[in-house]
Order: C-alpha cells, then sequence, then structure tokens
C-alpha cells in the first residue's frame, strides 16, 4: 500500500516513522510520502487560507492550492486513490473502515487546518476518485494530522507483514464486536494479587469461556450500546447466560 498525506505542518507526521509503522516502511510493506501544502503556492506570502464567504470566524483553505496539490499526488492514472479529508463534521472512522481501507493500493489523506477545506475541492475530487469525510471521534482538533496518524496506524497493522503476530489483529477489541478482557503476566502474585486461577490451569476449553465471559462483562459494563449492535446470532447460549 502507498499512503499519501498533504499537510502544512510535515513534520506532525514524523511520528510516522518509528516503532511498527517505520519498521514496515523500512521492509517496504508500506510507502509514505508526505507533502508540504505550501509548495503548490504562487504567491510570496505562501497564503493556504483566506476569509470565509458570508463570514464569521476562522479561515477557510484556499480551492486553487488544495486543486493544484491534489492534482500532483493523486495523479490521473488508474487506479485513481481513495481520498481521506480528516474533519470533525465527517463520518466516524471505526476498524470497519480501517478493513475496508486496508485493501487499497493507495490512500491520500489531506489534512486541513483552519475552519477547514473550501468544500468545491471535495466536490470536484469526487467526480475523480473515491473521497471520505471522516471524523475520528466527538471532539474537535485543531487539525487534521493527528486524526490522519490514528487511522493510518489502524490501516498499517492489519496489512501483511507489518504486525509481528498476525493472530494479534483477529483478536482485537472490536474483531467479534466486543472488548478485550484482561490480561495478565509473570508473576503470579504482584503486590498481593494474583492471576486468575483458570489462567493457569492449561484448561484450554475454560480458558476460552472465561476470556468470553470477561469480554463480555466488560463491554457490558464500559459500551453497552455495542452489544445492541451485535449481528443477529453473535451471542450463544452460554453467552446469554452471563
Ligand atoms: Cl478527523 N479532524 C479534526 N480536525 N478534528 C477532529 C477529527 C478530525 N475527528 C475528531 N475531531
Amino acid at each position: 500500500m502507498r499512503i499519501d498525506v498533504i499537510t502544512i505542518f510535515p513534520d506532525y507526521l514524523n511520528p510516522l516513522r518509528e516503532a511498527l509503522l517505520g519498521k514496515a516502511i523500512e521492509r517496504d510493506r508500506i510507502a509514505v510520502g508526505v507533502h508540504d501544502l505550501r509548495d503548490w503556492t504562487h504567491d510570496v506570502h505562501r497564503a493556504v487560507d483566506d476569509s470565509p464567504y458570508g463570514g464569521g470566524p476562522g479561515m477557510v483553505m484556499k480551492p486553487q492550492v488544495w486543486g493544484e496539490a491534489l492534482d500532483a499526488v493523486c495523479g490521473t492514472e488508474e487506479p485513481m486513490p481513495r481520498l481521506v479529508v480528516p474533519t470533525p463534521a465527517g463520518r466516524p472512522f471505526d476498524q470497519a473502515t480501517a478493513i475496508r481501507w486496508s485493501s487499497e493500493q493507495r490512500l491520500v489523506f489531506a489534512c486541513g487546518r483552519y475552519e477547514g477545506i473550501d468544500q468545491r475541492v471535495i466536490d470536484d475530487a469526487a467526480t475523480r476518485m473515491p473521497v471520505e469525510e471522516v471524523s475520528i471521534g466527538d471532539y474537535v482538533l485543531v487539525g487534521g494530522e493527528v486524526a490522519a496518524l490514528v487511522m493510518i496506524e489502524a490501516v498499517a497493522r492489519l496489512l501483511p507483514g507489518v504486525l509481528g503476530n498476525p493472530l494479534s489483529a483477529e483478536q482485537d477489541s472490536f474483531s467479534d464486536g466486543l472488548l478485550e478482557g484482561p490480561c495478565y503476566t509473570r508473576p503470579e502474585v504482584w503486590r498481593g494479587r494474583a492471576v486468575p486461577d483458570v489462567l493457569r490451569s492449561g484448561n484450554h476449553a475454560a480458558i476460552d469461556r472465561w476470556r468470553r465471559d470477561q469480554a463480555l462483562e466488560r463491554t457490558y459494563r464500559r459500551r453497552p450500546e455495542l452489544l445492541a449492535e451485535l449481528p443477529e446470532g453473535a451471542l450463544d447460549k452460554r453467552d446469554r447466560a452471563q
């Protein structure tokens, strides 16, 4: 997969080069390009924003600059990339979105600052490529860069050869619609707290059952709305007895 990010703060994306993602880039599992939006300005001030039509606070990002940037980064060759525009006004990004995007050849993230990008940029791009305006949660960030980091990490860890252990992606919170329960490692007793006996029993059926019950319990207490959203037949008789 190739991922491009267009931003006025390229250094904000430096964490992509760290740790697991950095290793994946080194090993050519993913390619990442970060582009400075101001490279597509033509004026001495390298202006990327202007005041909003209709008045109001804040500034709006200029369509000419974004248009040229997207033309250059997205190109004209098929298959066109999927364009992602992080915005608090977007549809919610979730694990299903990450899974869907993980089979794309190319993703381009257009990171806006200020009040947002002139809407015509998005409407124009959508005539040539799939475009999604997405939010990572119900709070407001200063710009799309941190949201892009979040989404890129969620997608990249699903790609083959990026995670050390491919089973960890399958066993994630959300992969079965439930939160993951607690986990433990050595020592057996720490500050007077013992690891649950069942996890040391060697009885794998009992361990699976216990983990499932813990996941159900935690989901019920912390995110009851997730239980209501489970598909028909997701809970067996034993689950419902919990
Ligand atoms: Cl994707 N962008 C910004 N600027 N703020 C956000 C967001 C995105 N998601 C939640 N808040």
